[in-house]
């Protein structure tokens, strides 16, 4: 068998990581023929809950799993990691604005750029999902110039696989014959999802899903709100944000990074932007991308019509914005 390798989780003693730490211990990202040591990494008031994770992942009795790392000190957590699943992040409490919560993120990220630079492996895998992940995902890259940018990411891929089930669901068909369907921009309610590109397979046929749904007041408009607030209508109806499927989402993004992309599908994910499809170039944009060898690269060649390109302008300038309101906190 393979040698262990090491994977931090941060936030490990939240919800979406309760979830996603069994998710990755039993094998569903890596392989299941890959060892793994799992570092957890929470803040200190959190120390005595991430005890009990490390007894329940202990007590799963997980054959993959050769040891269980908690830890509150980044420098420990990110240690020799070849993956890091960045998860935790400060919270939105009762009344606070939005630059507030901004700006606890940015100081958040800006150490674990920090730790991951100094302690991680060189060719860490990162993938940011706590909000405001694009930007949170900005900060973090910055911070570690010693890694390459394209090894950190911002997740989307929840928003992916919530679209992905809505056009599954319209077409009646079964999620996994649905594929290509695209998520541009920021993760936030200006994310543009685009089924344009789509395709799905049935009785052994590939087809378009926009030719096959042929209602475009659909595709501009419910299909795209629903995938946009679908957060908001988690929360409402849970009491309690995404977690299950927010922990899922984060396994098929690492899962395809490390494994690759079937030829001819691509999926999205938050990378940094070059400027194609006129996006703002130095900010992380969600981009259709193809995965070989562990490396990601856009997809390009795309038609996108007025109302795309409209889309992608608004998510591109909120992310702009984002940045810079960002790089205003880390230079005061
Ligand atoms: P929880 O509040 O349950 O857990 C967050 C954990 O992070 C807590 O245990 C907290 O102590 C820890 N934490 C805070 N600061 C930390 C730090 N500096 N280092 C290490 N750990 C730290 O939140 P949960 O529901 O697990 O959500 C986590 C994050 O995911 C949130 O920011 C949330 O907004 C974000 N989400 C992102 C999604 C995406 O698609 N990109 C979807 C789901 C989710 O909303």
């Amino acid at each position: 068998m393979a040698e262990p390798i090491r994977i931090v989780v941060t936030g490990a003693a939240g919800q979406i990581a309760y979830s996603l730490l069994y998710m990755i211990a039993r094998g569903e990202v890596f392989g299941i023929d890959q060892p793994l040591i799992l570092h957890l990494l929470d803040i200190p008031p959190m120390a005595g809950v991430l005890e009990g994770v490390v007894m329940e992942l202990n007590d799963c009795a997980l054959p993959l799993l050769r040891e269980v790392i908690p830890t509150t000190d980044p420098n420990m957590g990110f240690k020799d990691v070849s993956a890091a699943f960045l998860v935790g992040a400060m919270p939105r409490k009762e009344g606070m604005e939005r630059k507030d919560l901004l700006s606890a993120n940015v100081k958040i990220f800006k150490v674990q750029g920090q730790a991951l630079d100094k302690v991680a492996k060189k060719d860490v895998k990162v993938l940011v999902v706590g909000n405001p992940a694009n930007t949170n995902a900005f900060v973090c890259a910055n911070y570690a110039p010693s890694i390459p940018r394209e090894n950190f990411s911002a997740m989307t891929r929840l928003d992916q696989n919530r679209a992905t089930a809505q056009i599954a669901l319209k077409l009646g068909v079964s999620v996994s014959n649905v594929s290509n369907i695209i998520i541009w921009g920021n993760h936030s309610s200006t994310q543009y999802p685009d089924a344009d590109h789509g395709k799905f397979f049935i009785e052994e046929t590939q087809k378009s899903v926009s030719r096959a749904i042929n209602d475009e007041s659909y595709l501009r408009g419910a299909f795209v709100e629903t995938v946009q607030k679908r957060g908001a209508s988690v929360i409402a109806a849970r009491k309690m944000s995404s977690a299950m499927s927010a922990a899922k989402a984060a396994c098929d993004h690492m899962h395809d990074w490390w494994n690759g992309t079937a030829p001819g599908q691509f999926v999205s994910m938050g990378v940094f932007s070059d400027g194609s499809y006129n996006s703002p170039k130095n900010v992380i944009f969600s981009f259709p991308v193809e995965i070989n060898n562990k490396k990601w690269k856009i997809v390009e060649g795309l038609t996108l019509n007025d109302f795309a390109k409209s889309k992608l302008k608004l998510t591109g300038e909120e992310l702009q914005e984002e940045r810079n309101e960002a790089l205003s906190v880390l230079d005061a």
